[in-house]
């Protein structure tokens, strides 16, 4: 075998509540952001489609997880829909989710599956956002309680906890470039935003420990690792800076304990400090997590800007740098980013050398691929590309974990094809095939060839 992995390697794949269970009449959930957004911004989605149905999991589940185990994965990352669980968000709980989400995890307990369990993947309850969502500091009174609640009702079954998946995305998508609901472009309020998710973060590790439950409770980053044009000087500070805003401004406080003193100086000057209380300092330099995920789907590459942005104009990170088209770049043109997996190695290794070697997974990484149908030969995806996708990204895996790196496993983004934030159906990630019109669940080519890899712990011939 050319490619072994430790053992007791996790192998498993990533969803979330929203993207995957769907709603069904009478199933007390209450409305998150998604259900909200599906109904009144029909537009902001591909082909209108919302994410009403999703790909049925809360119908479904049992079947799906029997197909997990079919492929052989040993872990399984999803997370609970808040507004499912507390519809108003700080309110009652909803004994249906309490239900459901039990099912889940016994299930998956019952085929020798661990569930990864994730709080937040986006999905702000509508009745909280309407009081601000995490601009409102209230809101992160309100998220600890329902950590907590999770953690009581679930805690004595679920070993792996995520607080957050990719905490930066709700502020910077929400807030800046706008792609989620609320739809705003305002640095400052999104700077608050992502202060409060940070609070909101720590108050959840906080009430694990309180809780005194055996386990370990992580955070799942999105890394998207940044290379300059060129060594020249103005090329690497646009790096600097692409970093500065886009990876260290979380990264940092979330796992070294402090926001890096170079974005505080910047937001001082340009007016862009989001309002802070005595001790917040405290509670960030005092929480640690146990585990860290990691998603990891492209690279950013950047220049020095050639045209200046207007310094009168409201501030955003890109004042100090712009986007780089490399010339020859490999391309997944369905999703129309870059594909380089060559920084999983260099991800891993900031791993290693900047964070203190926690420990650490892929959490994502996989690839959206348009019209998949026309891969379809007798009834079966033959997604080779995928497969290809998965190989070199695991071999440079692999090369970081020879060298040291502390990862712990691979989940594959995703199980069964799922809906996605502004795309919809449009790009399919997943082991299986999903027929939007059937809900039917067909095995592709890459999900046989995942059970291989499994079976073996690697792959590739020596
Ligand atoms: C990640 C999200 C996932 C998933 C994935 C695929 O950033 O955590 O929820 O959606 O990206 O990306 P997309 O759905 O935008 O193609």
């Amino acid at each position: 075998m050319k490619y072994r992995f430790p053992e007791d390697f996790w192998w498993g794949t990533a969803t979330s509540a929203t993207q995957s269970e769907g709603r069904v009449a009478g199933d007390g959930k209450g409305e998150n952001i998604w259900d909200y957004a599906s109904e009144h911004f029909t537009e902001r989605f591909h082909g209108g489609v919302g994410c009403s149905e999703a790909s049925t999991f809360y119908t479904h589940y049992k079947e799906d997880i029997q197909r997990a185990k079919e492929i052989g994965l040993n872990s399984f990352r999803t997370s609970i829909s808040w507004s499912r669980l507390i519809p108003d968000g700080d309110g009652e709980v909803n004994p249906q989710a309490v239900a459901f989400y039990n099912a889940v995890i016994d299930e998956l307990q019952a085929q020798g599956i661990e569930p990864f369990i994730n709080l937040y993947h986006f999905d702000m309850p509508m009745a909280l956002q309407q009081k601000g969502g995490f601009e409102n500091r209230e809101v992160v009174d309100a998220f600890a309680r329902y950590a907590r609640l999770c953690y009581e009702l679930f805690g004595d079954r679920v070993r792996y906890w995520f607080t957050f998946n990719e905490p930066l995305i709700p502020a910077e998508a929400g807030y800046l470039h706008p792609r989620h609901y609320p739809y705003v472009s305002d640095f400052g309020r999104a700077a608050q935003v992502l202060h409060h998710i940070v609070l909101a973060h720590c108050k959840a590790v906080a009430a694990w420990r309180e809780s005194g439950r055996q386990g370990k409770i992580g955070i799942i980053m999105d890394v998207i690792p940044v290379y300059p044009r060129s060594d020249s000087e103005e090329d690497l500070q646009a790096a600097k800076m692409a970093d500065l805003f886009y990876t260290r401004s979380i990264n940092e406080p979330m796992l070294l304990g402090h926001y890096p003193e170079e974005l505080l100086t910047i937001l001082k000057e340009v007016d862009q400090l989001p309002q802070t209380q005595p001790g917040d300092c405290e509670l960030i330099a005092n929480t640690r997590v146990d585990l860290v995920g990691i998603n990891y789907y492209r690279p950013r590459r950047v220049k020095a800007r050639e045209t200046p942005l207007d310094a009168s104009q409201p501030f955003v990170p890109e004042r100090f740098f712009e986007e780089y088209i490399m010339p020859g770049r490999r391309m997944n043109t369905s999703r129309g980013i870059e594909i380089y997996p060559e920084a999983l190695y260099d991800i891993a290794m900031v791993m290693k050398n900047t964070y203190g070697n926690v420990p650490w997974f892929v959490s994502e990484n996989g690839i959206g691929i348009q019209d998949e149908e026309q891969f379809m030969v007798d009834g079966q995806v033959q997604d080779d590309y995928r497969i290809a996708f998965l190989q070199e990204h695991l071999s440079y895996l692999h090369q970081a974990i020879a060298d040291g790196s502390h990862c712990l496993g691979y989940h594959m983004w995703t199980f069964v094809d799922c809906w996605s934030w502004q795309n919809a159906y449009k790009n399919r990630y997943g082991f299986y095939r999903l027929d939007l019109a059937t809900q039917q669940r067909s095995l592709k080519k890459s999900g046989q060839w995942f059970r291989s890899v499994i079976d073996n712990n690697g792959f590739g011939e020596a």
